[in-house]
């Protein structure tokens, strides 16, 4: 009999093949409902999985430390004009491995340290590289930080007044558990009022800006940070976006918004980073070209319908969503009417296989490692092809979790419908042309 075929991998190191294969099945096997994950295209894996990985660029196409870079600088070109032409910017750097890099590149592009930046509170629903004390970003400068009314909607009120008495040098907007959508040219005229800088990180949203869902913040922020791999279903990565035109990149620059790219791409190298991920670069222009399609339109308006009524349903059951609702890919529950905090939830869900996160709600009396609340999303479920009707149905697990929450029995018996489900939604469907 024939021994079966093993992988290069499997051959050479069995232990992390093995922890491969049984991520990939978790995966299959149940529902990802972080909002910031997502399943790429399989064009997308081949692409991070290849040789460029092994080639030093540092530097920029046609501009480069290292001998050999003619097809990594055609790749990041292609990359660059893909970023450019899908949301409308003048420059795209691609190379900040990940969001926090990109933010992190933005405030040495210009800010000197001591500066004052202005960006929501993590645990109203921002990020932390928008000010929190323990990040760069709160230790390095000085961060005045906004937050949410008790409905859950930014306060626009707080940020002008904090913004007119503190008179940030830039101030961000964007987050990682707002349900709502971002209010850019609100913050546009705070910024203009108090001549800041005005920072649009749309990480989250990305996808549903590609896919004309969401308001575009290009043309409104002086600079957009977006990751590439939530709704934009790409690799882990990040790109910087801004108008103007680079200058000459020898020459000293000062630091305005028509020399914006210039500052960008110093601050990336040499600011913060060396050489880029070609690898990582090249699935970034896989990923942007699948966003470049019609179908991509299809599948964002797809995860908004799914997440409205994934969102209705869980109100049916009296569940208390901040803002009393969705108008993107995520909704924030508040669990404490329902007497389970966000981390027993989260730990039920799992065992139904449900993967969510705990998570902090604007003004949460509980700490952050077991706080009040969950957040959901849908562009994972959506890109396997799930709509309303499958929503329905894991609204009604997620009920049956919460209020069995302690019952393992009942949360394995849901796991096996989850399983059910889960079949007739494969994971790798290739090419994403259906949603
Ligand atoms: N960790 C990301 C998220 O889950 O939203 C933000 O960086």
């Amino acid at each position: 009999m024939d021994k079966p075929m093993h992988t290069p991998l499997q051959q050479h190191d069995a232990q992390i093949a093995d922890l491969i294969k049984k991520e990939t099945a978790r995966q299959k096997d149940g529902l990802e409902m972080i909002p910031s994950e997502n399943h790429t295209s399989d064009a997308v894996l081949e692409a991070l999985g290849s040789r460029l990985t092994d080639k030093y660029s540092e530097g920029y196409p046609g501009m480069r430390y290292y001998g050999g870079c003619e097809h990594v600088d055609a790749i990041e070109t292609l990359a660059r004009d893909r970023a450019k032409q899908l949301f409308g910017a003048d420059h795209a750097n691609v190379q900040a491995h990940s969001g926090c890099a990109a933010n992190i590149a933005v405030y040495v592009a210009l800010l000197d340290p001591g500066d004052t930046l202005m960006g929501l509170k993590l645990d109203h629903g921002g990020h932390m590289t928008h000010g929190l004390k323990v990040s760069v970003s709160g230790m390095y400068f000085n961060s005045i930080q906004y937050g949410c009314s008790k409905d859950g909607y930014i306060d626009l009120d707080e940020a002008r007044a904090l913004a007119l008495a503190h008179r940030p040098k830039l101030i961000v907007v964007g987050g990682s558990a707002y349900a709502r959508q971002y209010p850019w040219a609100e913050f546009r005229t705070i910024a203009d009022e108090v001549g800041a800088f005005l920072l649009a990180d749309m990480s989250h949203v990305a996808g549903l800006v590609a896919g004309g869902v969401h308001p575009n913040p290009v043309g409104i922020a002086d600079v957009v940070t977006t990751t590439t791999h939530k709704t934009l279903r790409g690799p882990r990565g990040a790109i910087i976006l801004s108008n103007g035109h680079p200058s000459t990149p020898l020459k000293r620059v000062e630091r305005a918004t028509e020399n914006m790219p210039t500052l960008i791409d110093r601050a990336i190298i040499p600011g913060i980073q060396g050489g880029p991920h070609n690898h990582q670069t090249a699935a970034i222009a896989v990923a942007l070209n699948e966003a470049l399609q019609p179908a991509f339109t299809t599948y964002a308006n797809q995860v908004i319908k799914n997440a409205k009524t994934l969102a209705e349903a869980l109100m049916e059951h009296e569940y208390e969503l901040m803002t009393g609702g969705t108008d993107t890919h995520l909704m924030l529950v508040d669990l404490t009417n329902k007497g389970v905090t966000g981390k027993q939830a989260e730990r039920a869900l799992g065992v139904s296989g449900i993967t969510v996160n705990k998570n902090t709600i604007p003004h949460d009396p509980r700490k952050p490692f077991d706080p009040s609340g969950i957040r959901l999303g849908t562009p994972a479920l959506t890109t396997r092809g799930m709509k309303e009707a499958e929503m329905k149905l894991i609204a009604g697990w997620i009920d049956r979790t919460i209020s069995h929450h302690e019952n393992e029995n009942a949360l394995k018996a849901i796991r096996r419908e989850v399983e059910e489900l889960c079949v007739q939604f494969p994971l790798h469907r290739g090419v994403y042309d259906v949603c």
